[in-house]
Order: C-alpha cells, then structure tokens, then sequence
C-alpha cells in the first residue's frame, strides 16, 4: 500500500483586524486533506469564511502543515437528539447531564458563572471539576482543537443510517467531540454555536455521547460556547497537546456502532 502524505489545513478569520489585535471572531475550521485535495480544502475553508453569519471578514490566515504522525482512527461518539421547547428547558437538561457526566453541581454553576467571559473565543476553555476553575493559560483565544477530520462520503453514509440531515456542522462537531471526549482527562464538554442562526448545542462525554439539545440559546444571540471539563489530576501539557496536535480521522462501519 502507498502511503500517501497528509496535510493540515487550518483557518482562521476575523473582522475589525487580526484576533491578536482584538479583532471580533468570525470564522475557524479545520480539515486533513491529502494533496491532491489541498485545492479543495482551502476552498471549503475559503467559503465558510467569506460566507459567515458573523460578519465579512477583514484578516484570514490559511495555513497548510505536512502532518509527521500516524493517525489514530476512531468511529464517532452515539449520537441522540432531545427536543426541547424552550432555551430554559434546554439549559436545564444540558445541567443535568454534564451532572450525570460526573461534573460537580458547584462546577456547573461556576462555569455558567463565568461564561459571558469566555464568549468571542476562537477556541475552547478547560474547566476543572475539582477546582471549579478555568485551568488553561489562553486568555482571549481558547484551546483550538486541530487535526482532526472525517471523510465527507463516510460521513454521509453515517448520517443516512441515522436517519440525520446531512450537514457540515454537524459534522465538524461530532467529530471535534469525538476527539474530545475519548481523551481519558475529558469528563465531559458543552458547546453551542457563537453563529447568531444556529441555536442546537449538545452535552457530550464518553457514556452520554453526543446529546444534541435543539434550543440552548436564542436566536440571534451571538454569544456561543465551548467548554471542556476537564479531571484536573492529569498532565495539562500533555493534554493541550493531544487537543492540538494528535491526528485523528473518524471512521464509521454499519453494524459497529454499539
Ligand atoms: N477547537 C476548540 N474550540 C472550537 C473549535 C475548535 N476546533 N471550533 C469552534 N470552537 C469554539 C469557539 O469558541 C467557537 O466560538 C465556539 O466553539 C462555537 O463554534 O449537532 O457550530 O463552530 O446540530 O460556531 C453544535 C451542534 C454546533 C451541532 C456548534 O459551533 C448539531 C457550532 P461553532
Ligand atoms: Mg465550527
Ligand atoms: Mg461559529
């Protein structure tokens, strides 16, 4: 077999100037291509940044990196949906499940305490459930989760089992969650959209999967949110660097899916 090289193609774009110069975050993606696709990649970032709900973007920075490493790969986490009528149902449920995923109740209050501060982030923020408190050293820019990807048509065979819309979003998160959620430091992440459109968020972890909840803010709000709760026993560094850096690619077969 031919070992073919692989790249990471990561983007990232704002308005009002660069992120480091306070620019306002419009737009991130991440994607693993081989090169003969680089072409296609770039242009998928390309038009999700210049197409964004947050705004037209006046920096964008593409950056294309020859990935040196093996890559795991891993099926995605078991996915469900709950309906819900209202965001204060919504919040609700996705309170009681990160308790469920084994995140102290007083962790879940001090997080939602401090979460108008960690909107406008371009990546996430890690939480410790023992201290309840933010643990990561990345102030206004968040922990960007890279190098991970999921074949489009494996995705779509995926989703038309599970009887899902074939969407692009939802896509890049379960495969950010499945990422996420498989490192043995991760109890649990909350997440929802900072598009102003896009109000299903989900709670995931390791025994719950991914929960979608489909009403977690209101509609036109742009604040979003993307916290990792983290068993602030283990190693940071080596975390971070797992987050960052450790390739994997999703895979999914029908019948493997327990
Ligand atoms: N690594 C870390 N944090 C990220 C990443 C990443 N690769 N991508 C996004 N974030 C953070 C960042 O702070 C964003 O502002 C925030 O998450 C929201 O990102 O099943 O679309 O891409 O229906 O706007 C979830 C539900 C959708 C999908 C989440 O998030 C479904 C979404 P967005
Ligand atoms: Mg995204
Ligand atoms: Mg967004």
């Amino acid at each position: 077999m031919i070992e073919e090289n692989l790249f990471s193609v990561r983007m990232r774009a704002s308005k009002n100037g660069a992120h480091e110069d306070g620019g306002k975050h419009i737009s991130g993606g991440e994607q693993i291509s081989t090169y003969s696709h680089l072409k296609d990649a770039v242009n998928v970032l390309l038009d999700k940044a210049l197409t964004h709900s947050r705004g037209n973007p006046d920096f964008m920075q593409i950056q294309i990196e020859l990935i040196d490493k093996p890559i795991t790969k891993c099926k995605p986490l078991q996915v469900g949906t709950i309906e819900v009528e209202s965001v204060e149902e919504g919040q609700l449920i996705a309170r009681n499940l990160l308790e469920q995923a084994g995140v102290p109740i007083v962790c879940i209050e001090k997080a939602y305490q401090q979460m108008k501060e960690c909107s406008g982030l371009r990546g996430a923020i890690l939480f410790d459930i023992h201290s309840g408190k933010r643990v990561d050293d990345r102030s206004d820019k968040g922990v960007r989760v890279s190098r991970m990807d999921w074949l489009t048509t494996n995705y779509e065979k995926w989703a038309t089992y599970n009887n899902m819309l074939v969407s692009q979003r939802v896509k890049e998160a379960l495969v950010l969650a499945t990422k996420v959620n498989r490192h043995p430091a991760t109890v649990a992440e909350l997440c929802w959209s900072d598009d102003p459109e896009y109000i299903t968020g989900y709670v995931a972890s390791k025994e719950l999967g991914y929960q979608r909840i489909t009403k977690l803010k209101t509609y036109g709000d742009e604040h979003g949110c993307r916290i990792f709760f983290v068993n602030g026993a283990s190693d940071l560094d080596s975390y971070i660097n797992y987050l960052e850096n450790e390739p994997l690619f999703v895979q999914w077969e029908e019948g493997n899916d327990a």
